[in-house]
């Protein structure tokens, strides 16, 4: 419904700042490598590339001991690169192409998600992932903001922001009611609080055990998307995925989602046709002990945009 003439545009965003490990930066290098622009083509879609930090010195901005906020680190940084993507996304939507943006880091949802919302305030999101990534900057123990990007959106503990996230005032906020998680199991204490607060719609490994997959994501859609007619944007940590799968990411935990659950949910909304947006985040291939840690985790990165873009609708 949302993108009949399939064009799409693939955003590239290879940063590392919203934590400690580097590597991440170069996962869409990898995955463009793997053969993603083509195999979208061979899908019938349209590919344009977007490339919003190609500005960025990221070596360079990584070394600022200065740019930190209270325990966040490098906001400074992660705000600009943010903003960035968030214009990249924008121009995506308003050239009526579906953004397709590949990590990097998650800190760069804040930008994918502002700019979702900014293009349509009705959008409604599914964060796949092992983590709830919605620390605020008071709640964060690591101060990695890579934690924090969906307490952003949501303009969660605004008094304690570091000032560079300002410019995302003007954007409409996400919704508590509006955003459902998948794959949880690893949430820190304060964002459990969060989430039970806000009655945030979460089902952990334990839901997806209980009821299936299918059933899973067919609630968390009734969810967010209650009349079926709004868009939604799919943020997709690869690390939701178990890391017999995906193990070249930065925070593997066991017992997650197996690959072809992990692809259902894409599968799932596309069969909807209301994706209106897709991130690919955390592959980090400098993190595999051996070649093939590298190569699945590339891999199943480019099957999740395939499998989102339709591949499996025959
Ligand atoms: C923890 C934090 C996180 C991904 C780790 C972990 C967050 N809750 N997210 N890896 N992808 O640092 O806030
Ligand atoms: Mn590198
Ligand atoms: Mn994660
Ligand atoms: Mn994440």
């Amino acid at each position: 419904k949302f993108h009949p003439d399939k064009k799409t545009t693939l955003v590239l965003a290879p940063f590392s700042g919203g934590q400690g490990k580097s590597g991440v930066e170069d996962g869409p290098e990898h995955m463009l490598k793997a053969g993603l622009q083509k195999e979208l083509e061979l899908l019938g879609w349209d590919v344009a590339i977007s490339e919003p930090l190609k500005d960025l010195d990221l070596d360079k901005e990584k070394k600022n001991a200065k740019d930190v906020f209270g325990k966040c680190k490098r906001p400074a940084l992660v705000s600009d690169s943010a903003q960035k993507i968030y214009k990249g996304v924008r121009e995506a939507i308003q050239n009526k192409t579906l953004p397709l943006t590949i990590g990097g880091d998650h800190s760069i949802g804040i930008g994918t998600l502002a700019g979702s919302l900014a293009e349509n305030p009705e959008t409604c999101v599914l964060w796949i992932d092992a983590h709830a990534d919605i620390n605020t900057p008071s709640t964060t123990d690591s101060g990695n903001l890579h934690g924090c990007p969906v307490s952003f959106v949501m303009g969660l503990d605004r008094a304690a922001w570091p000032p560079q996230f300002s410019w995302l005032d003007s954007v409409t906020t996400l919704h508590p009611s509006k955003i459902a998680y998948i794959g949880l199991r690893d949430v820190d204490v304060g964002e459990r609080k969060i989430l039970r607060d806000h009655g945030i719609a979460a089902f952990s490994m334990y839901h997806v055990d209980k009821y299936g997959i299918a059933k899973v994501v067919e609630m968390a859609l009734a969810k967010v998307n209650p009349s079926g007619t709004n868009p939604v944007h799919v943020s997709y940590d690869v690390d939701a995925i178990d890391p017999l799968y995906t193990p070249a990411t930065g925070t593997p935990v066991r017992g997650g989602l197996t690959l072809r659950e992990g692809l259902f949910i894409v599968e799932a909304v596309a069969e909807t046709g209301n994706l209106s947006a897709l991130d690919v985040v955390e592959t980090n291939p400098a993190l595999a002990l051996q070649d093939t840690h590298a190569l699945d985790t590339v891999s199943a990165g480019c099957a999740i945009a395939r499998c989102a873009l339709g591949e499996t609708l025959l």
